[in-house]
Formats: structure tokens, sequence, C-alpha cells
């Protein structure tokens, strides 16, 4: 008996539409990610957990370092877009000079998603999501700190992140404003260290040499790695770092909580660079064309030397 022709029809649809499902279900979710670099163990800790969340979700992931230069991720941003990946992700150097790279990638159709630090643009369309941490509440949190600790008293060293870059301009602003509160609090010297434990020893070693150095009381720096640098200079200077002066940070790795038992690191605050689970979470849904919030914070505490101890072993970065 001859097939009736609609129903040929309705079976070659039907087989057709379950290939094309299969194939489309089979391809992995291809999403091109530009890392800043590998310049603090926060980082480190950060592309970690990105890698590993993508390889526990079979995502072709394409991964590229920047070195910490914005024309490299540039160049990375435009070669996911010759690759014609699924969806972009990246962790901004800087805030400013990506509207035209961003508008590239919005005509080529790819949705960005935002990983760690935020931009500066005109037009908000331009990514569809931005997962990181609260940079102006850590400041606070460390100025809060720092103030009690200190009893509102303090004449502050600080240690800035790299120049530009949107945890520098927002830890500094938080941490500011603290100090607008507290008049016997005053900051007088302050310059980049670029979040790098190098040059964080070196601009300490600077201030230590100069002629009003015997006035700072505290320091603050931007992230952990830069005060565990800052400690080698005040030490090698032959004063005692956590004592002579009080040191505030910001991330909470490892490193820091070591020295913190140590007696040589005060307080840090926590921002959490495990956020890899939370951005493939993030990824998928806007992949899938789900409607996702514009912004998402990451969870994280304060800890101080009471605590080191304890939380040590807890500690995954
Ligand atoms: O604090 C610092 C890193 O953007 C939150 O970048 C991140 C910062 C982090 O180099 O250690």
């Amino acid at each position: 008996m001859k097939t009736p022709k609609l129903l040929l029809s309705f079976l070659c649809a039907g087989l057709l539409s379950a290939g094309a499902s299969l194939s489309a279900a089979d391809k992995p979710l291809s999403v091109g990610f530009s890392q800043i670099g590998a310049e603090s163990g926060w980082r480190t800790a950060n592309t970690d957990s990105i890698k590993a969340e993508a390889a526990k979700r079979g995502i072709d992931l394409k991964f590229a370092d920047a070195q910490q230069k914005q024309e490299n991720q540039i160049k990375a941003l435009r070669s996911f877009i010759a690759q014609g990946v699924d969806v972009i992700a990246f962790s901004p150097v800087v805030e400013t000079g990506w509207e035209p790279v961003l508008k590239e990638i919005k005509s080529a159709g790819i949705p960005v998603v935002l990983s760690d630090r935020a931009v500066k643009v005109s037009d908000p369309s331009l990514f569809v999501t931005f997962i990181g941490s609260d940079f102006v509440e850590e400041g606070r949190r460390a100025g809060e700190w720092l103030a009690k600790k200190t009893g509102g008293k303090a004449v502050i060293a600080e240690l800035v992140g790299t120049p530009g870059s949107a945890p520098a301009i927002d830890r500094k602003k938080g941490f500011e404003e603290v100090l607008a509160k507290n008049p016997g609090m005053k900051i007088v010297k302050s310059q980049s260290g670029n979040f790098t434990r190098a040059e964080g020893k070196q601009v300490m070693e600077a201030f230590l040499k100069s002629p009003d150095a015997k006035q700072i009381t505290a320091l603050f720096a931007h992230n952990d790695d830069m005060a565990l640098g800052a400690i080698q200079a005040i030490e090698e200077a032959g004063l005692k770092p956590g004592k002579d002066i009080i040191i505030v940070s910001i991330d909470g790795v490892k490193g820091a909580f070591e020295a913190m038992a140590a007696g040589k690191l005060n307080c840090t605050v926590e921002c959490n660079p495990q956020i890899g689970p939370q951005l493939f979470d993030l990824i998928a849904k806007v992949a899938a064309g789900q409607k996702v919030p514009a912004r998402v914070a990451v969870q994280e505490g304060v800890f101080d030397e009471t605590q080191a101890a304890a939380e040590l072993p807890n500690r995954k970065y």
C-alpha cells in the first residue's frame, strides 16, 4: 500500500526536526572568555573557578589571558566574533574604552556577560548582565574596620589597584566615604601598585623612604597581593607589619589568612573569586534567551585576625 503523501511529509518533518534538535543539543555551547591576566592570587582562583565550571558543564570554552592589557582583550573579543561563539564573557581590565568593540559584538548578534568588573558605556544594551562584587561596599567595610580598630585615628598609606579599573575606583570611593565621617583618619600617601605583589612592595618601599614616613600608622591595600608585598617592604625597613603599621586589605586569599595568623596583617575584606558556577548559570540562561537580572551580586564577608586560624582550613583559594 502506498503511504499517503500527507503522512509522508509529516514523517519527514518529524525526522527533520528530531535531527535538528539532536544536533543542536549535541553541539556544546561555545563561550569566549577574555580574562585580565594572572596578576593576583584572586585572579588565579577566578580563572580556576571559570575553567573548572566550564569543563564540568562540557562547555567549549575559548579562554584568552590578556596580561593586564586592554588592547589584548579587545583583540581576543574580536577573535571570538570571528569564531562565531554563542556567548562572550569578559572581565574588563579598566572601565572605559569598550564601546566600539561592544558595538561590533552586538552587530554580530552575540550576547555579552560581564564578569567581575563593570564597564562605563552610554548604551546599556551593549551587554546583557554583569556578575560581580560590590567594590564600593568592600572599600566601606575596610574603612569601617580600620575606624573601629584605631578609634578613628589613623595616618594612612594607600596602595591603589590598577588605575581606571572598577575595583580601584570603587574601593577608594567606599573607603573615603568612611574617612569623610572620621576626621581623625586621613590618607597621606596614595599610589598604584597595579594589584601585584611586586609593585605593592616597590611602592611601599618608596613610601617608607619618604621624609614623612614615620607618621604612617596604617595601610589600606586595595588587594591582598599588594598588602603581602608591602609586608615584606615593612619588615625590610625594620618595622613590624600588623603592629607598627596596621594593615587592612581586600580579597581574602589564603596568603592573607596566613599573614593574619602570623600577626602581620590585621584584616581582609572578602571578595569571592569563585564565580564560575554563578557565571555559567547566567550564560546558560542568556544562551537560551531567558530573562536575567542586569546585575548579579557575589556573596562575601569580613575576617579579622581573631578568626584567621579557624577560617584558614576552609579557604579554597
Ligand atoms: O581584588 C584583585 C584582582 O577585580 C576583584 O582584581 C578583582 C580584583 C581583585 O587583581 O586581586
